[in-house]
């Protein structure tokens, strides 16, 4: 599954910390859009869906969540609750995101501008979008 986790470098001094990303030099694309998800309601899934080419960083920089990630193979669930972590997400990986703490802050860098027509918000679409892409 093409998913990576990045260690961002924590830049501390005697006023505290900062962390600084560049696109292309500490994650692999050029950041073209920035959106930041919070004040989710409890119970609520977000996601449930796949990108047919999109490159994403998520990043929670307050409280916690959960992401279940599938590539139509093999599925595993992360918990992101570190601001100094950044989960990239390759293109045509189905996500879920779950388990919102009330003040979670889950920003996310994207490689491409919003595009509703690069979503596939039906599973059963992305499973035979994935075995077209592996004829
Ligand atoms: C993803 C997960 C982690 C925009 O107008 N511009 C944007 O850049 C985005 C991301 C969304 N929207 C609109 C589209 C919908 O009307 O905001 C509304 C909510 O979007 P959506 O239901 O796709 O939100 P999530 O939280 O289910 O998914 C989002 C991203 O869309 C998706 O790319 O990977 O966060």
């Amino acid at each position: 599954m093409n998913i990576k986790m990045f260690d961002f470098k924590v830049i501390g001094d005697s006023r505290g910390s900062l962390i600084a990303i560049e696109g292309e030099k500490t994650i692999p694309f050029d950041i073209k859009r920035v959106y930041y998800i919070f004040d989710t309601k409890s119970n609520v899934q977000r996601g449930k869906h796949a990108h047919r080419d999109l490159e994403q960083i998520l990043i929670c920089i307050n409280g916690e969540c959960k992401i279940r990630l599938d590539n139509g193979t093999k599925s595993k669930i992360l918990t992101l609750n570190d601001l100094t972590k950044g989960l990239y997400i390759d293109s045509m990986i189905w996500r879920e995101l779950i388990s919102f703490s009330p003040d979670c802050v889950l920003m996310v860098l994207a490689n491409k501008y919003y595009d509703e027509l690069d979503y596939i918000r039906n599973y059963q679409e992305f499973l035979e979008a994935i075995n077209s892409d592996n004829k």
